[in-house]
Parts: C-alpha cells; sequence; structure tokens
C-alpha cells in the first residue's frame, strides 16, 4: 500500500521547458529577484556556504556580480566575524577605520606611519576634528632635516571635506574641481571616514553589484541550527543575512529554535534545507524570511545513498515554492544545478535563486589552491558532510547532520553524508557567472518571460524520457573545442 501510494518526484534531467511565443529578447530580460524578505538582488545566484567554496573573497565577487554569497561556518565565531567585515568594508565606498595623525606629533611619527601601513597621506585631526591632511609629498623632502617638527606645522590647512550624504557622482565633481584624490568624510564636523577617487571609480565597474542601503556589500552567513551566540555576532558584525544551516530543517527542535533566532536578530533569517511542502508551512509559521530547499541533491551528497533519505529536487522545488508563494517568502533551489538551464528550470518550477558549490567551487575565488593533474587545473571540492569537513576546520559539518561537534573526534565515530573530492578549475567568478546569466536569460527569452516572476508564471515543461535526455546532451561527434558552459571533466 505504502509503495502504491508513493508519489514520483522528478529532477532537472525529467522535464524540459517549451518554447513558447515571445516577444522578449534576451537582452531585455530582468533578472533581479529577491531571496529574502527584505533583500533583492540583481542575479539571482548565491554561492554556497562551504568550506571549499565560500569566504570573503567569494562574497565579495559573487556580491560585486550582482549575487550572493554565504560564508561558511566552519570556522571560529570570530574569523567568521572577521570575514561577514572584510566584506562589508570591502564594498563600502567610504573607508571607515582611517588612521589620522595629532597634530602635535612629529613628521617622523607621521612617516613611520605612512610607511607601515602604506598610505599616501593622514588627516590630522584632533579630538576628532580635521584640521589638515599631511602627505608623503610634505614630509618626504625634509624628513631628513626636519624629522622632528611637529605635522601642524607642515600640514595643509584648507582641507576640502565632504558630508557623509555625498552621493559618488557628487563626491568625484568635489574631487576633480580641486585636483585631489582623497576626500575626508564629515559628520557633524567629526571626522567619520575618507573617499578615494580610485574607489569611486572602482564602484563603475560593478554596476550590477548587490549593495545595502549604505551602498556596502550584501553579505550571508551560515549558523548552525542553535548556535545562537554565532548568529548574534554574526548579525552584529553587519551579515544581511543569516542562514541556519541543516541537513533538515524540519526536524522540529530546529524550527523552534528558528523562531528565538529570528527574534534576536536584525538581519534576514533562511532556513533549510527542506524538500517538503509541510515542512515549508512549519518553517513559515516561525515568521522566517527565506527557506532553502534541497535534500540530497548536492554534487558531492551522500544523504540520499547512506540515509536513502531525499526528494528529486525540481519536485522539491516546486511543493515548497507552491506553499511559499502562498506567503509570499523567497524560496532558494540548493544543490544539483550543474548547467544553467537547470536554473531557469529551478526557477521556472517556483524558486526565487539558487545556491551553487560545484559550479562555484572550481573559481579562482573560492578557497584553496588550483592542483593539477595530469595537466588539467582542478580544485578541492567537499561535502561540509564529508570525513574532511566534519574533522576539519572547528568540525561544523557534524551538528548539520545532528552528529557530536568534536572536531577531534576519531573518524570511526563520524557516519558522512558527503564525499570530498576535486573540481575543474572554471577561471574567475566573473566568467562563470557571465556563462549562467547568459544561459538563464536565452531561457527566459525562449519562455516569453520578461523577469523572474514572469519565468515562474509562464513557463511550461514536458516530461522527457532517457533518450530525450540521451538527445538532449551534444551525441555523434567528439568534442574537440570544449565550451565554457559545457565542460566535459
Ligand atoms: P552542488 O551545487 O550540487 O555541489 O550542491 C551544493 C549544496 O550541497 C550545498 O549548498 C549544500 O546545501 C549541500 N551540501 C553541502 N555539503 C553537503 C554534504 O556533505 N552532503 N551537502
Amino acid at each position: 500500500k505504502k509503495l502504491k501510494e508513493a508519489e514520483t518526484a522528478y529532477t532537472f534531467d525529467d522535464f524540459l521547458l517549451v518554447p513558447q511565443a515571445s516577444l522578449v529578447e534576451p537582452k531585455d530580460v530582468i533578472i533581479k529577484s529577491k531571496v529574502s524578505k527584505n533583500h533583492e538582488i540583481n542575479v539571482p545566484i548565491i554561492s554556497s556556504a562551504m568550506d571549499t567554496v565560500t569566504e570573503s573573497e567569494m562574497a565579495i565577487a559573487m556580491a560585486q556580480e550582482g549575487g550572493l554569497g554565504v560564508i561558511h561556518r566552519n570556522m571560529s565565531i570570530k574569523d567568521q566575524v572577521e570575514q561577514v567585515k572584510r566584506v562589508k568594508r570591502s564594498g563600502d565606498l567610504t573607508i571607515r577605520d582611517v588612521i589620522t595623525i595629532n597634530p602635535e606629533a612629529s613628521l617622523r611619527e607621521a612617516h613611520e606611519i605612512m610607511e607601515r601601513e602604506n598610505i599616501s597621506g593622514l588627516p590630522v585631526v584632533d579630538n576628532g576634528n580635521i584640521l589638515g591632511i599631511i602627505s608623503r609629498r610634505d614630509i618626504e623632502p625634509i624628513i631628513n632635516s626636519e624629522a622632528e617638527k611637529k605635522v601642524e606645522e607642515v600640514m595643509t590647512k584648507e582641507v576640502v571635506t565632504v558630508d557623509e550624504s555625498v552621493t559618488p557622482a557628487e563626491a568625484l565633481d568635489i574631487a576633480y574641481e580641486n585636483k585631489i584624490e582623497r576626500l575626508p568624510v564629515v559628520k557633524e564636523g567629526k571626522l567619520v571616514g575618507i573617499l578615494t577617487i580610485k574607489d569611486i571609480l572602482e564602484r563603475k565597474r560593478y554596476p550590477n553589484a548587490s549593495r545595502d542601503e549604505k551602498g556596502r556589500f550584501i553579505v550571508g552567513a551560515a549558523t548552525g541550527p542553535f548556535d545562537l551566540e554565532r548568529a548574534k555576532a554574526l548579525d552584529n558584525a553587519g551579515a544581511d543575512i543569516i542562514a541556519i544551516d541543516s541537513a533538515h530543517a524540519h526536524n522540529l527542535h530546529l524550527v523552534k529554535y528558528a523562531k528565538i533566532m529570528k527574534k534576536n536578530i536584525d538581519a534576514d533569517l533562511i532556513v533549510g534545507n527542506i524538500a517538503t511542502a509541510k515542512a515549508a508551512e512549519d518553517l513559515i509559521a516561525q515568521d522566517v524570511d527565506g527557506i532553502k530547499v534541497g535534500i540530497g541533491p548536492g554534487s558531492m551528497c551522500t544523504t540520499r545513498i547512506i540515509a536513502g533519505v531525499g526528494v528529486p529536487q525540481l519536485t522539491a522545488i516546486a511543493e515548497v515554492a507552491d506553499v511559499a508563494k502562498e506567503y509570499d517568502i523567497p524560496v532558494i533551489a540548493d544543490g544539483g544545478i550543474r548547467y544553467s538551464g537547470d536554473i531557469a528550470k529551478a526557477i521556472a518550477v517556483g524558486a526565487d535563486a539558487v545556491m551553487l558549490g560545484n559550479l562555484l567551487a572550481g573559481t579562482y575565488e573560492s578557497p584553496g589552491d588550483v592542483v593539477i593533474m595530469n595537466g588539467r587545473k582542478y580544485k578541492q571540492y567537499r561535502g561540509m558532510g564529508s570525513l574532511g569537513a566534519m574533522t576539519g576546520g572547528i568540525g561544523a559539518g557534524t551538528d548539520r547532520y545532528f552528529q557530536e561537534p568534536q572536531s577531534h573526534m576519531k573518524h570511526t565515530k563520524i557516519v558522512p553524508e558527503g564525499v570530498e573530492g576535486v573540481v575543474p578549475y572554471r577561471g574567475t567568478v566573473s566568467e562563470v557567472i557571465f556563462q549562467l546569466v547568459g544561459g538563464l536569460k536565452a531561457s527566459m527569452g525562449y519562455c516569453g518571460a520578461k523577469t523572474i516572476k514572469d519565468m515562474q508564471r509562464k513557463a511550461k515543461l514536458v516530461r522527457i524520457t532517457s533518450s530525450g535526455i540521451k538527445e538532449s546532451h551534444p551525441h555523434d561527434l567528439l568534442i574537440t573545442n570544449e565550451s565554457p558552459n559545457y565542460p566535459t571533466m
């Protein structure tokens, strides 16, 4: 009876999107989408909270491209907080921890600071008030003869400052008019930071970037199901999104605790992973800001084999999205995405964004070095439930799988649900995202969908057979020139 009642569940390869009459050109498609209640990003792609995928470098690159990175948690709270801060700092137009000097200080001291910190100018500040600015150019000609002279005797006294509310364009104009490279930023007369032309121009390179209301990059960070201390610390550090990271977020202890987490942080709370409509309902009842779907689809995941548990990903996404749509809660499809076409299918059945491990683990910006095997380049990629991740770092993988959280555990006491391996080196995040976005936009053109919401509403799918899958891939030829969006490993 149980078997007769069982439903069939499907994944990406079981369906194709049907081409439809369309007036939409891929170049006009808008793929802006919500990843949580309060955060919308321009590219609906998120990098996985895994120790071979997302640290600050990846999160910065993802935000620059218009996506989002979720910093993994296989490190101390202190280290993870530092990673979050690094992302927030790097996207901030105003450098906030400005190194300043006192007017009474000597030129020698000023020079030493400039050398040590590798900077070419220091605001001269007394009691928060900016009195002048001193640069290498002022000091270097006289450093040997007049090292003990006071900074205030040599500094430039007429300083052009800008108010905190200045826009990048205004700042640029002011800097050009006055022929200066750096502008001290003041708030109610006190120095709060410094703006440099270099940073303003740099910003123009990333018009799509994911930014908060202050112009800094948006960043996510993972916490354990019951790790409130970590969640609070990440929240204080400025994380915009905190993701409770678990292999089974329909564990009812976790569900209950999610509410406590939510009450204690300002950031949006995303919870996952789940794979059923009931789980979605139970989580939404706890007032979460986003839901992550995926039990077992991950490329390095063995949960479906070791525990025999999971739901093929396309069905899981559709089931969860159907519930979440009623409450307007964003759904992230996490795991199993191999090609841009899979992203399009995930969105077609209701996902608002996708999370990628494998496809981003091979980029320059993921943690770890490139390894060369048989003349080809690879990067390491491992499951957070693999032996390596559960015994390495702080062993954070263990509570993800409801096992004892100790990094010194003997391997024999761990039941892994993931494997360790390598993936082909794929160049920079920017190159990978360009291909994925291009594929998604092409798909939306075929389906006649101008926006993500359109795609969710309009897309039609056909069920295909294994012969259909065979026909879909290149066949009956030897590939001589690999495409960047169709690696053959
Ligand atoms: P993929 O993109 O298919 O490589 O899947 C990445 C996802 O797999 C992650 O975002 C996470 O949800 C899941 N994961 C991470 N570790 C493990 C594991 O060890 N089983 N699974």
